[in-house]
């Protein structure tokens, strides 16, 4: 259950051929940063985004950041290439390889054991993490195997544009909500049913659950709703493309004191309700038991732990 215990309410995406970026990133309040290897480097740049993030990693202060690399996918001529530069030359700081579009547990393994190799040659002194990204038809289906599938793995992280590629969504916005997709009561979640099997095939593997990036990064209202639907859904946090989204997530992702101050009436209700020798009580004309109990404590445990 350590991979929990990191903070990871922020995710901020920085491609690397951008390194005029890396130093903004470093400095600013995002939880996570990583360096994109993948779809925001052209396949003629390849050589060069890599070379920049690990130099990245080598001499830029990432503080107490969670610090992550994108590379390039199995499928792909690349993900060697990536794997032995970040680990062998890159060295200890990075903490965390995301892999995109994981469709099958056997990528996992593949991506461990080569890691496993690397590290022992290079004398890397600790073993790098796995970030996978969900977003592909197939990395949904067999999300709970691939959940599993190594003990390097950190997090999922719900990769919105290319799954609504992958599942034939009819979108072409990354994240949000869909006009067409709605009941006579209003719009609904298109994203709903892909997060709520990430968020429990993460939850059930100890891993932290990230949801996918919101796109339209000028729209604040509509980040907020996005990751607020996340956040009552169990996300620990949400990747963001702009520096502009991440305060806006930092804030969502925290606990707030009227969850807080909820949350210990629940058990100093519970506990008077023990001391009488009940198990089930009532609060506010509403239900409480032992699951109550459960529910408050890791919402005052997170709040804790968040300082
Ligand atoms: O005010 P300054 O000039 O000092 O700084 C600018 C800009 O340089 C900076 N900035 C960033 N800093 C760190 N990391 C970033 N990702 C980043 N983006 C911008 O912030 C200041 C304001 O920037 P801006 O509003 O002028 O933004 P631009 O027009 O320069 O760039 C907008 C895009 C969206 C292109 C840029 O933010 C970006 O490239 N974002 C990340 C894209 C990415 O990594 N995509 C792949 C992962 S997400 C995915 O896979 C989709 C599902
Ligand atoms: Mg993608």
């Amino acid at each position: 259950m350590t991979a929990l215990a990191r903070l990871h309410r922020s995710e901020l995406a920085v491609p690397a051929i951008r390194p005029e970026l890396f130093p903004k990133a470093a400095a600013g309040p995002a939880d996570a940063v990583f360096l994109d290897l993948e779809d925001s480097v052209p396949e003629a740049e390849k050589d060069r985004a890599r070379a920049n993030a690990v130099a990245a990693i080598r001499d830029i202060d990432w503080g107490r950041k969670i610090l992550a690399v994108r590379v390039n996918g199995q499928d792909t001529p690349h993900f060697y290439k990536d794997l032995i530069a970040l680990l062998a030359v890159g060295g200890d700081r990075l903490d965390v390889v995301m892999i995109p579009k994981v469709g099958d547990p056997r990528e996992v393994f593949a991506a461990d054991l080569l890691a496993t190799q690397i590290e022992a040659n290079a004398n890397r002194a600790r073993r790098v993490g796995l970030g996978l990204v969900i977003e592909t038809a197939k990395g949904l289906a067999q999300v709970e195997a691939i959940a599993t599938a190594s003990p390097r793995n950190e997090s999922l992280h719900l990769g919105v544009a290319d799954l609504a590629a992958s599942l034939g969504m009819r979108t072409t916005a990354i994240g949000g909500l869909n006009p067409d997709y709605a009941s006579p009561a209003g719009l609904l979640d298109p994203w709903h049913f892909a997060l709520a099997r990430m968020i429990t095939a993460a939850r059930a593997a100890g891993l932290r659950p990230i949801d996918g990036p919101y796109g339209d990064f000028r729209d604040a209202e509509g980040l907020e709703a996005s990751a607020r639907r996340a956040r009552a859904m169990g996300a620990e946090g949400k990747m963001a493309i702009h520096p502009g989204q991440v305060a806006a997530l930092n804030a969502a992702f925290l606990p707030d004191e009227r969850e807080v101050a909820q949350a210990r009436r629940v058990l100093a209700a519970m506990e008077a309700g023990r001391l009488e020798g009940r198990a089930a009580v009532a609060l506010d004309g509403k239900l409480l038991d032992i699951a109550s109990i459960r529910q408050a404590e890791a919402m005052v445990a997170k709040a804790e732990r968040l300082g």
